[in-house]
């Protein structure tokens, strides 16, 4: 065994540093969503799949469960790439719909967090004996290349409606990057959150537990863990609302009283009375919303199903 003494290696490199200082220096300041989830902040997510007001996930899953297996049964994909590793609940139904039809079939699934996607891996290999489990970490948003020989068509999916994260030309960007990553015969399933009553958007945004409020704290305490920041989270209100002309929620952390904040590596930070730091934006779409995204990447539409209070829908598209 080494002696050495102990030098964690530092938790953010210096473009991610970089990045905070840029968001923190804007007008508006702002940090990357990415930052919510840790070990704590991923349990708070999975608590806000299952709150009433949250209705995406299980609307999602309804639909998924309504129309996988049709969709399956007709493009028979033998390989399944799922950007950004979520909860493994809807991935089951994709993968029971592929094994049910083809029997074997490759499971992708790309995240950032190695060890996030390790426990992933490990569970569903676990459950799905004819299916070949392959991991890969990357950061959705870069370029990255897929395992060779993959079986073929693909299906590559994005669900949760995590492509409401980003603007309509940075979701353009993230398509065209899966469309240069499909074969043909590929085909994308993606699940997007749909523009309504913005009541009920912000109901979504603002339950009435309070989770949603910690979860959005809880971005501060990751970037004290790992950026050694000393942010006090209790100093900040949560405050989630809709912006009709953007068609999304803006989640902000609003400081109560004025805050001089320490990140090393990236400085000193002030934060005004009042003043707030965006956390998160929530794209909402409709269908002609989706068809000009894809067009813009490259792809068709070539199946759209909504629940009948049209709140979500799934969609699966097609390269030109
Ligand atoms: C995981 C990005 C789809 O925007 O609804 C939930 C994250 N933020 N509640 C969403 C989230 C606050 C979620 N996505």
């Amino acid at each position: 065994m080494t002696d050495t003494a102990a030098t964690p290696a530092p938790a953010l490199d210096a473009r991610a540093l970089a990045d905070l200082r840029d968001g923190l220096s804007r007008p508006q300041k702002e940090l990357p969503p990415k930052y919510f989830y840790d070990e704590h902040g991923s349990g708070l997510f999975e608590a806000i799949t299952r709150l009433p007001e949250y209705y995406l996930t299980r609307t999602e899953r309804a639909l998924l469960g309504r129309w996988m297996p049709e969709w399956i049964g007709l493009s028979r994909p033998r390989a399944l790439v799922e950007l950004g590793a979520g909860g493994a609940g809807k991935t089951r139904i994709v993968l029971d719909a592929m094994t049910d039809t083809v029997g074997s079939a490759a499971y992708v699934p790309v995240d950032v967090s190695a060890g996030f996607l390790d426990a992933v891996a490990a569970r569903l290999a676990g459950e799905y004996p004819t299916v070949d489990v392959l991991p890969l970490v990357a950061d959705i948003t870069a370029d990255f290349a897929l395992p060779d020989n993959l079986p073929r068509p693909t299906l590559h999916a994005f669900l949760g409606s995590t492509i409401g994260n980003f603007t309509p030309p940075e979701a353009v960007a993230l398509l065209a990057r899966v469309r240069r990553r499909m074969q043909p015969g590929d085909a994308f399933l993606m699940g997007v959150d749909l523009r309504k009553d913005p009541a009920v958007i912000e109901a979504a945004y603002n339950d009435a537990a309070g989770v949603t409020a910690e979860f959005n704290r809880n971005m501060l305490r990751v970037l004290n863990a790992l950026a050694g920041a000393d942010f006090d989270p209790y100093a900040f209100d949560h405050r989630a609302f809709y912006h009709r002309g953007l068609h999304r929620i803006e989640m902000h952390l609003d400081a109560r009283t004025p805050q001089v904040v320490t990140i090393p590596g990236v400085g000193e930070v002030r934060v005004g009375a009042g003043e707030s730091i965006r956390t998160e934006i929530s794209c909402k779409h409709d269908r002609a919303s989706v068809e000009a995204m894809l067009a813009a990447a490259g792809m068709r539409l070539a199946e759209w199903e909504m629940d009948t209070d049209g709140l979500y829908a799934i969609l699966l598209a097609h390269g030109d």
